[in-house]
This record gives structure tokens, sequence and C-alpha cells, in this order.
């Protein structure tokens, strides 16, 4: 059997990540694709629940470095989860992940390679497609600006954070502006399979092998 696919899907406030993730899980499993989705920062988790009255409760005060810590800890509360997902065969789709923890607490001053070092030896993904406006004057959707973080000067600072990844091998851009949710949908499937088959034909070598 072949390690599932981990396919994470990262990027700027809302656009559109929790959209294509359940659109992309839903297409997965018309297909056939035993696909599970998690979503960053899993709220409900004992660590999680913290998370989550420090994101929507402006007068719950941590300091930076324990907020990152603790979205950090939320992934590794997870991490078991996710490769025995992989190894039983099984696609994971991820809403946010490492990226963001990075991004958004080096966005706040943290130096990036301390806010990367707690999260070394999480699974990795296979691919991490990273969806971004273009242009910043497209940033009008629905609940900007509801939570902490959500300030435009801001966001530009952790796009910025956000952009050291692109050199990557495991990372992909994705243009949102414009397009319609259908749109985004089809080049978000489209890289899907490319990493699909590229897993498929490393397994049918190995087989050839035997
Ligand atoms: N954070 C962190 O600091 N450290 C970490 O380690 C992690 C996270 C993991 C909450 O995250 C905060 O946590 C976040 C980062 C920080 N900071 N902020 N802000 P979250 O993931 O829970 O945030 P969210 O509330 O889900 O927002 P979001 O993820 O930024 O939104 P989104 O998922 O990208 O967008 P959406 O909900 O799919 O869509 C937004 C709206 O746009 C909605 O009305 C859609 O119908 C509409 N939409 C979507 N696509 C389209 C297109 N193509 N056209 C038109 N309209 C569209
Ligand atoms: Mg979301």
């Amino acid at each position: 059997m072949t390690r599932g696919v981990l396919i994470a899907i990262e990027g700027l406030d809302r656009t559109g990540k929790t959209t294509q993730t359940s659109r992309l899980l839903e297409r997965l499993d018309k297909s056939g694709v035993d696909a599970t989705l998690i979503k960053f920062p899993e709220r409900t988790t004992p660590i999680g629940r913290i998370i989550n009255t420090y994101l929507t409760d402006k007068a719950f005060e941590l300091s930076d470095q324990s907020a990152h810590l603790l979205f950090s800890a939320n992934r590794w509360e997870l991490a078991e989860k996710i490769r025995n997902l992989l190894e039983d065969g099984k696609t994971v789709v991820l809403d946010r992940y490492v990226y963001s923890g990075v991004a958004y607490s080096s966005a706040k001053g943290l130096p990036f390679d301390w806010c990367l070092s707690p999260d070394l030896g999480l699974p990795k993904p296979d691919i991490v497609l990273f969806m971004k406006f273009k242009h910043e004057d497209n940033v009008t959707r629905e609940g900007f600006g509801e939570e902490r973080y959500e300030v435009a000067e801001f966001q530009q600072r952790v796009k910025t954070q956000f952009e050291k990844f692109q050199n990557e091998d495991n990372w992909k851009t994705i243009y949102v502006d414009n397009k319609s949710i259908e749109e985004v949908g089809e080049l978000i499937w489209a890289e899907y399979e490319v990493v699909a088959r590229r897993e498929r034909e490393a397994l049918q070598k190995f087989t050839k092998l035997e």
C-alpha cells in the first residue's frame, strides 16, 4: 500500500481556505478517495480551546511566545493521527498548518527560525497550496476584521513571512483574485492530481523491482 497524500492549503486571511478544503474533501469522497480534513487551529482539543479563547477574546492576554507554542502544540496534538492516517493509505487535507504558525508569529516580530523549531518533526506535506491575492485591493471578503490579527498592515507582514517558504520544493502559489470558488477549486484539483499521480508512479516503480 502507498502512503496517503498530505496536502496543506495555506494562505492569507479570507482567501478561501476553508471553502476550498471542504470542497476538495467532497470531491475526493466522490472520486472514491478515502480522505480526512483537519483544520488548524483545531479548536476542540484541550490546547485548541485555549487558542480559541485567545483568538476571540481580546481581554485574554498571552505573550507572543506562549501563543506561538500553543499553536504548535495544537499541531502536535494531531500529529500521530495524521501519521497513522497516511500510513493507512488515507489522504489528509489540512486547512492551515506549520506555515501559518511561522508566518503569523514572525510577523509579530519573533525570529523566523525560532518560530519554525517547535514544528520540526511534524509530517511534511507533499504539497502546500498557498492561496493569495495578487492585488491587495481584492481583500474585501465577508467576515474580515472580526478576530485578532485581521488588520491590513499586519496582513502585509504575514504575507512577507509566508513568502519566505516560496522556494520550498512542495510549495505552489494559487492566485485567487477575480476567480470564482469553482475556478479556484479546479486549480486545486489539478495540483492534487499531479501529486497523486506522482505517488502512484513511485509505487509502480517500487513494485516492478520486487
Ligand atoms: N493562526 C496562527 O496565528 N498560528 C497558527 O499556527 C495557525 C493559525 C494555524 C484563525 O485562523 C487565526 O489563527 C488566523 C491565523 C492564526 N488569523 N487570523 N485572522 P482560522 O483559520 O480559524 O481563520 P478563519 O476565521 O477560518 O479565516 P480564514 O481562514 O482566514 O478564512 P478562509 O478559510 O481563507 O476563507 P473562507 O472562510 O473559505 O472564505 C471567506 C469568505 O469568502 C466566505 O464568505 C466565502 O464564501 C468567500 N469566498 C471564498 N472563496 C471565494 C471566491 N473564490 N470568490 C468569492 N468569495 C469567496
Ligand atoms: Mg478558514
